[in-house]
């Protein structure tokens, strides 16, 4: 049985993560379950499941959750959260936090040798080299819980990276595929709400809408397999079939297709190298039998491009570009910006930014924090 330790399980990876470890209870056992805020739900969760630790970050509702669970070990706050990913001994963690607030998390994992099953994608975007030398210093996998990564991985299995020509991420586009730049100026926080194809939470919803997600995306390609930006394309692919490609030198293209749905990535990252049998609907072919591509137009989603200059420049950049794009999403959601603002403001950030080369942990972290600075300053005047 494998041991498993959800951060983040009352967000929609988190759940979803669940419902998987329900249908297969003789293969998992959950040993821990944490929140932020929603103690209800992890009540609830808790209840069910019977872990053998929850830890809500929030510490003034310790009592509540002490009151509600006799057989459970309950902890609370960031520390204890830390403390508990180790002390807990999983096999694998899903690392489902959304926001810049992941990353210590994920850092601690690794660093103790554990696997981490990654959905938290801010975590590499403001930290892949970090990350990526942890897991290698200390013989622990990152296993992406990104659809297009998972693609990827799948694809990549029993080939040769020296043979890609190309890996070819894919997006849906988000609500907005279709709108033209003078549109964009107008529309509101429940336009940009309204994902086609994914369910998701608010902040990576409005991610996709700037398709800032796709940016984060590239970032994220770049330090899991280890693939120069030239070598990453973009493809608008709007039925979200497909959830990426990689071609081959040799003409050769390798997909991988699913229904848009989270479980199949949330599930390959916790059975690797092993597949099970899934409950939900499998792929049908003559319903969806038409798949269309298009162009990515960065002048109408210029997140993408302030991705590839961050991404490619390294150092602190690309922490700057996510801190920046959580603070900006933040503000668009409490109607203080409007949505073309998202990018303007993250580039004006970025401009302002003096990189530290081959960050550790502190220069991370002095880098959100001039970033939360340089964002005030922004908005007094
Ligand atoms: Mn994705």
């Amino acid at each position: 049985m494998k041991k498993i330790g959800i951060l983040g399980s009352t967000g929609s990876i988190g759940s979803q993560c669940l419902e998987i470890i329900k249908e297969y209870p003789q293969q998992f056992n959950l040993v821990f379950i944490t929140a932020n805020t929603n103690s209800d739900k992890l009540i609830e969760q808790a209840k069910y499941f019977k872990p053998k630790y929850v830890c809500l970050a929030n510490k003034d509702e310790y009592p509540k959750i002490k009151n509600s669970l006799s057989d459970t070990i309950i902890l609370s706050g960031m520390e204890d959260m830390h403390n508990l990913c180790v002390d807990s001994k999983p096999d694998i963690i899903l690392n489902a936090i959304s926001g810049y607030k992941g990353l210590s998390l994920s850092a601690k994992i690794l660093e103790n040798g554990i696997d981490l099953a990654l959905s938290n994608k801010e975590s590499i975007v403001q930290a892949g080299d970090l990350l990526v030398n942890l897991s290698k210093k200390h013989g622990s996998n990152i296993f992406p819980v990104d659809s297009e990564h998972s693609a990827l991985w799948q694809c990549l299995i029993g080939e040769n990276n020296n043979n890609i020509k190309r890996i070819i991420l894919t997006g849906s586009g988000g609500p907005f595929r279709t709108f033209s730049i003078e549109k964009l100026q107008y529309v509101t926080k429940e336009d940009a709400l309204k994902h086609p194809n994914w369910e998701m939470g608010k902040k990576i919803t409005i991610d996709s809408a700037t398709m800032m997600n796709k940016g984060f995306e590239l970032i994220e390609a770049f330090w899991l397999f280890n693939i120069s930006y030239d070598k990453i394309d973009i493809i608008i692919h709007q039925e979200s079939i497909i959830h990426s490609m990689i071609e081959y030198i040799d003409g050769s293209i390798k997909a991988q297709l699913s229904e848009p749905n989270m479980r199949m990535p949330i599930q390959f990252a916790l059975t690797y190298p092993e597949r099970l049998k899934t409950e939900s609907d499998y792929f049908d072919f003559i319903k969806n039998n038409t798949l269309h591509f298009e162009k990515v137009d960065y002048n109408k989603f210029p997140c993408i491009k302030l991705a590839y200059e961050a991404g490619r420049k390294k150092g602190t950049y690309s922490t700057v570009l996510n801190v920046a794009n959580d603070l900006s999403v933040e503000l668009f959601l409490k109607d203080k910006i409007k949505f073309i603002d998202i990018a303007l403001m993250i580039e004006n950030c970025l401009s302002r930014h003096d990189s530290i080369n081959n960050p550790n942990l502190d220069d991370i972290y002095n880098t959100i924090y001039w970033t939360e600075q340089n964002f005030k300053k922004e908005l007094v005047n």
